[in-house]
């Protein structure tokens, strides 16, 4: 007999208690732009959330695309800068980012989950009010904080069987406000706001690490603060530690943090024992 076939069957096997934890959870994936790769890369994360979906799981795509705005902010000749992570936003920024996300990074996911033979609906935070958000901070224009979330919409495609990809637009409190949101704020938004079981943040780093230089695979929401007074914790995995610890505080199960460019990256964290992230719980 092919040792891989017995492999293969065995892992799958082994996913059974898994599979089982994981009937009817309610699985929010973060899908930043660097993490989006090539055409084959996008199939090969499409097909890992159909599958989700396959086994009972109810999964949520919120997306980014910090590059794909990048690109056509370029190629249209606006400058734009980030402050703290967070691109600064003025009115012809807005309108290239609500075009980019919304118009094309969005109907591309879309197009690959049906590909791979699941069903989708993309929205952005301004559909049913999904997502509503007052100014972050003015210094940034129109970057939004969520503040009113309204997720029955998303409860809605999940009884009918639909995987929802959000993309991090928002409405405002007052008409015709546009609002970009960081797509990890937005993705701990939402996960928050349906006390989803877990939030995976796919990322372009390993995981976080610990003082030694390792992998860290668990944490609590306290060792998460003590690393990032210490120092431990900084840079760019600050935002992604903050978004994990306010989903947490909002009553999500457990953040992980992954590496969104091994290949099955959210199979192997589900599904094995082999989570390859950092996981962040009580
Ligand atoms: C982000 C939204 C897209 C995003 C931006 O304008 O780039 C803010 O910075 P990634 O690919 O996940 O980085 N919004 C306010 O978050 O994309």
């Amino acid at each position: 007999m092919n040792q891989d076939w017995i492999a293969t069957a065995r892992t799958l096997s082994e996913a059974l208690p898994y599979l089982q934890r994981y009937t009817g959870a309610i699985v929010v994936v973060k899908f930043g732009g660097n993490a989006m790769g090539d055409a084959d890369e996008m199939a090969a994360f499409a097909r890992d959330i159909v599958l989700m979906r396959q086994v009972g799981v109810n999964p949520v795509v919120v997306h980014g695309g910090g590059p794909m705005i990048n690109d056509m902010l370029k190629r249209l000749n606006i400058e734009s800068h980030f402050v703290r992570g967070k691109r600064v936003t003025d009115k012809a920024v807005v309108e290239v980012v609500e075009m980019v996300l919304t118009g094309m990074v969005n109907k591309r996911i879309v197009q690959a989950i049906m590909d791979e033979g699941g069903r989708a609906v993309g929205l952005s935070g301004k559909d049913d009010d999904l997502m509503v958000c007052e100014a972050d901070d003015p210094e940034l224009g129109f970057v939004g904080k969520p503040v009113e979330m309204n997720v029955q919409v998303l409860h809605d495609l999940f009884a009918a069987g639909i995987i929802p990809v959000v993309a991090p637009v928002a409405t405002g409190m007052n008409a015709n406000e546009t609002f970009n949101v960081n797509g990890d704020t937005a993705a701990g938004a939402i996960a928050g706001a349906l006390k989803a079981d877990r939030l995976l943040l796919l990322t372009d780093v390993q995981g976080v690490k610990g003082a030694d230089g390792q992998v860290m695979t668990q944490m609590t929401p306290d060792d998460v603060r003590q690393m990032t007074e210490d120092g431990v914790i900084a840079g760019g995995m600050i935002p992604k530690t903050e978004t994990a610890l306010k989903a947490i505080e909002d009553g999500v199960r457990g953040v992980v943090i992954i590496d969104g460019r091994v290949a099955n990256a959210c199979l192997l964290e589900l599904f094995t024992e082999h989570g390859s992230g950092s996981l962040i719980r009580n």
